[in-house]
């Protein structure tokens, strides 16, 4: 049981004086597989031990009030007409979920309700993904309504697109959702199927640096990548119209039609398709273990995000070019939509102390920002936790 469920729960019942369901809902790590969930590609995505915890219960009035304990703020659900509300901004990621649920026919009663996290915000560990979904599990369970797990990730994205306006692939709600403990999710993004991959880096470890950066646009730049990527595959379907996306495309087919590809076009298409290929190349590589060449595909990534994707920033290449120094570290690259956030990097256990060591140092020298650095685990998705657990424990 961690310190944020117990945490939270005292909260709750401090608010709102009576006994809470506890649900946790982790934010992500990927592993490979960048900006190609929403052209239908592949991803390899993991839910982690860095989470949201969620206290709810039914409303002992006819309120429904929530209460974010990383903001300290409290703010009352119209839970008639749940609408977008300009402030507290955190209370859309909620209230967009709560919409979709009724407007899919979910019968939801008045709720009380404390949220907190420890998912770092804007770090790229999909801190959002982890809140939307969490809250609608959470509404299920105290409900009774048993959404299928596979509602709550799309519920999850659609509030994300309709209620916060950034229209993001399914990889965050997915992994927050389906993770599994050491295990990767190797995820079709077009039927929306998986299996899990168990993950063994041997005498590697993962680690995350931070590079305590968001450069702004970054949302509006999201949004220009994917009608960049759709723009694409409406001037290739004029030749192979069976393309529905970039995943139904090849190199040979951009070659062909290099000179329509406008702009910037042809290189985001490029970058995704050769994403695409990269990640199941390296899915067969993690099955047989090779992390040498899973790690070389990293980088790779990394640099057609840089290069060709333009997601990347100084920080976040600064950071990739530092490990990339160290024979110690097999791969290194940026995750998630860019802008800032945090590099991933597979880093032999033994060096550790000495990669994080040289790389805040330089980072410092470099930008004056502290970078701190996690390491994370991989832990099962979204779940409950049982509330006899948080009572024994607090017995003892
Ligand atoms: C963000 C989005 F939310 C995901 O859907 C995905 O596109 C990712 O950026 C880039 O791979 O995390």
């Amino acid at each position: 049981m961690s310190n944020l469920a117990r945490e939270i729960a005292t909260k709750f019942k401090e608010v709102f004086k009576t006994e809470p369901i506890i649900v946790r809902s982790p934010g992500r790590i990927n592993l490979i597989g960048e900006h190609t969930d929403y052209n239908d590609g592949f991803v390899m995505p993991a839910a982690i031990d860095k989470e949201v915890i969620f206290a709810i219960a039914p409303s002992a009035n006819e309120k429904s009030i929530v209460h974010s304990a990383m903001y300290n703020e409290q703010f009352e659900f119209d839970l008639q007409n749940p609408q977008k509300v300009k402030e507290p901004k955190w209370a859309n990621f909620l209230l967009g979920v709560l919409y979709k649920l009724k407007q899919e026919g979910y019968a939801i009663k008045p709720f009380s309700c404390v949220f907190g996290g420890e998912v770092p915000m804007g770090a790229g560990l999909s801190s959002s993904a982890a809140i939307e979904c969490g809250f609608g599990y959470a509404l299920s369970e105290v409900n009774n309504l048993n959404v299928p797990r596979l509602d709550i990730v799309r519920i999850g994205q659609w509030s994300e697109h309709n209620f916060v306006g950034v229209m993001c692939g399914i990889m965050d709600q997915y992994a927050s959702v389906m993770g599994k403990e050491n295990h990767v999710i190797v995820l079709d993004c077009r039927s929306l199927t998986h299996r899990y991959s168990p993950i063994d880096l041997k005498e590697y470890t993962l680690i995350l640096c931070d590079t305590k950066v968001k450069h702004s646009l970054v949302d509006s730049e999201y949004n220009t990548r994917r009608s960049e990527c759709e723009t694409g595959v409406s001037v290739l379907k004029k030749h192979h119209p069976q393309i529905q996306s970039l995943r139904d495309v090849s190199r040979d087919m951009l070659e062909a039609h290099r000179d329509e590809l406008k702009g910037k076009v042809y290189d985001r298409c490029l970058y995704v398709v050769q994403e695409i290929e990269r990640v199941q190349q390296a899915s067969l590589d993690l099955e047989k273990g090779d992390l040498t060449s899973f790690g070389q595909k990293m980088f790779e990534t990394h640099e057609g995000l840089s290069e060709l994707y333009e997601v990347s920033c100084k920080e976040l290449d600064f950071l990739v070019n530092e490990a990339k120094k160290f024979k110690e570290v097999l791969g290194a690259r940026m995750m998630g939509g860019g802008f800032g956030g945090c590099t991933i990097n597979i880093v032999r256990k033994d060096f550790v102390t000495e990669f994080e060591n040289n790389l805040k140092v330089n980072y410092k020298k470099a930008f004056n920002i502290d970078m701190p650095t996690y390491k994370v685990n991989i832990k099962d998705g979204t779940s409950i936790i049982n509330k006899v657990q948080i009572l024994s424990h607090e017995s003892v």
